[in-house]
């Protein structure tokens, strides 16, 4: 079993995706084990994407972040990291396969609907930035 960190961004929850992408999160078998909906502090983004401080995109990627409610989820499975990013699909929908959330729902390279945990200890790191242990399900 596996956990992985799930965010439906700014860009989807303004367009009402957000029903969509929790649809598809359940249809492919993945646990919802935490769950959500808060408005990042520009704190917030700036730490939770630390690791893009040096990038150019970085400023406008935490602006965007900040731009409206977010949903945040847990999601348990088997396997769940890279299932997970399987559904979202690459980074830049344009460059995302056919049935991904991204190609279906991402607007842009800044603006793909989802985020998803890269490796276990990224996705340990990122839980416990947004959750207590009390707020996931055993
Ligand atoms: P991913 O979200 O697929 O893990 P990442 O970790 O490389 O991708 O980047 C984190 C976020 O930063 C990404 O979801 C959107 C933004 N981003 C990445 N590359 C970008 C670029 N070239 N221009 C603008 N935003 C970018
Ligand atoms: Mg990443």
């Amino acid at each position: 079993m596996e956990r992985t960190l799930a965010i439906i961004k700014p860009d989807a929850v303004r367009r009402g995706l957000s029903g969509d992408i929790i649809k598809r999160i359940e249809a492919s078998g993945l646990q919802i084990v935490g769950l959500r909906k808060l408005q990042l502090s520009r704190a917030d983004a700036g730490a939770f994407y630390e690791v893009h401080k040096a990038r150019p995109f970085f400023e406008s990627l935490c602006k965007y972040m900040t731009s409206g409610p977010v949903i945040i989820a847990v999601l348990q499975g088997e396997n769940a990291i890279a299932r997970w990013r399987q559904l979202m699909g690459a980074t830049d929908p344009k460059k995302a396969d056919a049935g991904t959330i991204r190609k279906d729902f991402g607007i842009d390279v800044e603006q793909n609907a989802t985020h998803g945990s890269d490796a276990p200890e990224t996705a340990a790191v990122e839980i416990g930035f947004f959750f207590a242990q009390r707020e996931i399900l055993s």
